[in-house]
């Protein structure tokens, strides 16, 4: 067995392509936020590419883990310096795995935050970009202002060279190159948020203010805030990817990253120190990404979500085994044609029907086995950004709702009850798993309970056709009418 690490990289590629770049001149471009899966998949995986095809060294990236639960990451990454090697899984079996050497390091801000902030303000940085989860915006989804009710919040405030969130660290290292008299750079929100950029640039710009109003001032005038819609699926690693670079290559990588072969990156070109020549890898460009950001978010993540909550319920594992279930793939395609495509403008160069079916196709690769519970975590920061905008919209214009209001009815089933229609406890993964299991459980006497909880709801309960729709839904769960059923008649109405 040898160790994925750079010492044995000559030997490891005889056995799969690694990089041939090299990596000790690498220069950090790059300071991402949140190095998980997707960020190892995507964007460290163009940069490699670039840095493959057109050697150009001076975007190296430096990752950072915020969280103590980055740790795992991190020490994962440093005993393997900064290698992984990445498993494109294609639908008809083939594999291609290769390693990818983009990240030069990591840093754990909470053991070694002063050296997080140095990366950050230092000369060679030009980029900072981040995943940092729907969540980790720190908004509140109905007002869309910033939380400071956030006790971490607040004692940055207070504090300002103690940073604790990406808020604190952001503000405190601009701070830093502010008074070195560096040049400002660039923050690239890579999340699935509409406007993902003009978000962030809202919530740093309100939380320095507070802090700082002068340095509020500068990120104004000087940081540039791209937007970006991003795109790979990126299941969660199992043991059984881990085992099957050891028992087929003898390779021991402790993370390796499983995606699908398609990739998508489309990027505001609003870069405010210079951006990495990413076109030449088919990244798109664009003065205006909304239209594409939104046609992903509510075909895409929604699509996900149509699929995964009811899946849950059900009793299967992962989106290929729904999209093999013809009730579940019918009735996403259904919510997609009917629901999501008529609030969609048209983009050009795109034509929506084939973009649906390229969907269908990636949804059932069945070498990504994409865990349901996977797409349902965190479900209360994503509906919010991913579905009830459509069934608003769909309000608004008298429009179709009645598959996205099953959708929230059986989520609130899913966290009322917290195990499956096979008895089997659901794996919840969610900030707000005991809110959302007590709202639910009032059900029974409230049919609306779930749905007061209105920063997840917005203002649903204002339209009654709303109320009508998922008020008989419930009561057809609460019968216990199985959710297969309740699909397979709305399909074949
Ligand atoms: C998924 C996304 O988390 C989810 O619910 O819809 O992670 C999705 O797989 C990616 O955005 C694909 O680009």
């Amino acid at each position: 067995m040898i160790q994925l690490n750079q010492q044995n990289i000559k030997d490891i590629a005889e056995i799969v392509p690694c990089p041939s770049y090299d990596r000790t001149q690498l220069k950090t471009g790059i300071v991402h936020i949140g190095i998980g899966g997707f960020h190892r998949s995507h964007q460290a995986y163009y940069i490699h590419e670039l840095l493959e095809k057109f050697g150009n060294l001076n975007w190296g990236i430096c990752g950072v883990g915020i969280r103590e639960s980055d740790r795992k990451m991190y020490e994962i990454l440093k005993k393997q310096d900064g290698l992984y090697t990445l498993i494109i899984q294609h639908p008809n079996g083939k594999i291609a795995s290769k390693v990818i050497g983009s990240i030069k390091q990591m840093l754990l801000a909470v053991d070694n935050p002063q050296s997080v902030i140095e990366k950050m303000a230092h000369p060679n940085t030009k980029i900072i970009s981040l995943t940092i989860t729907e969540g980790g915006y720190n908004f509140n989804p109905q007002t869309g202002e910033f939380n400071f009710d956030n006790a971490a919040i607040q004692s940055e405030l207070k504090a300002p060279h103690k940073p604790q969130t990406v808020f604190g660290y952001l503000t405190e290292a601009l701070r830093k190159r502010k008074k070195d008299g560096l040049p400002a750079l660039s923050i690239l929100s890579c999340d699935n948020i509409p406007h993902n950029g003009t978000v962030l640039r809202k919530m740093l710009l309100s939380f320095a203010h507070k802090q700082d109003p002068s340095i509020a001032q500068w990120i104004e005038k000087e940081i540039s805030f791209p937007n970006s819609m991003v795109d790979r699926i990126t299941p969660v690693t199992s043991i059984a990817d881990r085992n099957y670079l050891e028992q087929t290559f003898q390779i021991k990588d402790d993370w390796p990253v499983i995606c699908e072969p398609y990739i998508q990156w489309v990027v505001e070109d609003n870069f405010s120190h210079g951006r990495p020549p990413l076109e030449k890898l088919g990244v798109q460009f664009v003065p205006d990404v909304s239209p594409y950001e939104k046609m992903k978010i509510r075909l895409l993540n929604a699509g996900h979500s149509v699929l995964g909550i009811p899946g849950a319920l059900h009793g299967h594992h992962t989106i290929n085994d729904c999209m093999k279930d013809p009730v579940f793939s019918k009735f996403m395609r259904l919510f997609m044609d009917q629901e999501a495509t008529p609030i969609l403008d048209p983009i050009e160069g795109i034509d929506l029907e084939k973009y649906k079916d390229s969907l269908e196709d990636r949804f059932a690769n069945p070498n990504i086995k994409d865990a349901v519970s996977r797409i349902c975590s965190e479900s209360s920061s994503k509906l919010p950004k991913f579905l009830i905008p459509t069934l608003q919209d769909n309000l608004a214009k008298d429009q179709s709702i009645k598959f996205a209001s099953l959708i929230l009815a059986a989520w609130c089933y899913y966290s009322d009850k917290e195990i499956n229609e096979k008895n089997e406890a659901l794996e919840i993964i969610d900030q707000q798993r005991s809110l959302l299991h007590k709202s639910a459980s009032l059900t029974t006497t409230d049919p609306l309970s779930f749905i007061r909880i209105s920063e997840i709801f917005g203002n649903l309960l204002e339209s009654q056709r709303f109320k009508n729709t998922y008020t008989s839904m419930i009561q057809q769960l609460y019968d216990r009418k199985d959710i297969r059923s309740i699909m397979r008649e709305m399909i074949d109405a």
